[in-house]
């Protein structure tokens, strides 16, 4: 979006822990980082903050709601981006062999036998009970009419994507991935916020994953 370039580096999952506290320091386990020149910038919200800095053209902190767009994407990253990394890892458990379809492929028996371990791995990594998940559910539509009324007052869901359409969009786009929660996203706002920014990601959970009764019917 800045027009500033750039080089990716993609890290395994797993051993990216290691790989990332080497380079941006004790307990930075998580990605994305950003490495300018000598400098280490940890985090998508550090990282958005810094490239404005380095190129303030186009806006991702327009100065006629700067706080608002700040105030949103803080909410994305405290308080709705935990759900995209429960939600999915949750709804693997049921159907492991989805896990697949992160890289667009069909797992062989044996790759689900190692899809089963990963995501047990990831519910401990993460702390995830079944008790999280279905609160988290029970709490979904209070969050994405969140997302809605944001769009609704002009915070997010411009023509141009701020820093909070691309903090909440990146969450929502990894939820529409799981096939329960399409009914609670789809058609709505929010969902043109999560494609419009994010509009190409492999990830499908067919429906009928969690346990009857656990997701919220869509309103
Ligand atoms: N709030 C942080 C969170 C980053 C985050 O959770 N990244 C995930 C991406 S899947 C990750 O690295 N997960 C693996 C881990 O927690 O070690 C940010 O937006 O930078």
């Amino acid at each position: 979006m800045k027009g500033l370039a750039y080089e990716r580096v993609d890290l395994m999952p797993g051993a990216h822990i290691k790989e990332m506290e080497g380079m941006y320091g004790e307990g930075k386990t998580t990605v994305p980082g950003v490495t300018i020149g000598d400098e280490a910038v940890h985090g998508s919200r550090a990282i958005l903050a810094r490239l404005e800095e380095l190129e303030p053209e186009p806006a991702l902190f327009p100065a006629a709601n700067a706080d608002a767009v700040r105030e949103a994407e803080r909410w994305g990253d405290e308080e709705l981006q935990d759900l995209g990394r429960r939600l999915p890892f949750g709804a693997l458990h049921f159907r492991p062999e989805a896990m697949g379809s992160f890289g667009g492929v069909t797992l062989d028996p044996p790759g689900v036998d190692f899809a089963i371990g990963y995501i047990r791995a990831g519910w401990k990594y993460h702390g995830i009970t079944a008790q999280i998940l279905a609160d988290d559910l029970k709490g979904l539509p209070e969050k994405v009419d969140h997302v809605d009324a944001l769009v609704a007052d002009g915070v997010i869901g411009a023509e141009q994507p701020n820093a909070a359409d691309l903090q909440i969009g990146a969450t929502l786009r990894v939820l529409l991935g799981v096939g329960d929660l399409q009914p609670l996203i789809a058609g709505r706002p929010a969902e043109k916020v999560a494609r419009r920014v994010f509009p190409d990601y492999s990830f499908d959970v067919p429906a009928g994953a969690f346990p009857v009764g656990w997701v919220p019917a869509a309103t």
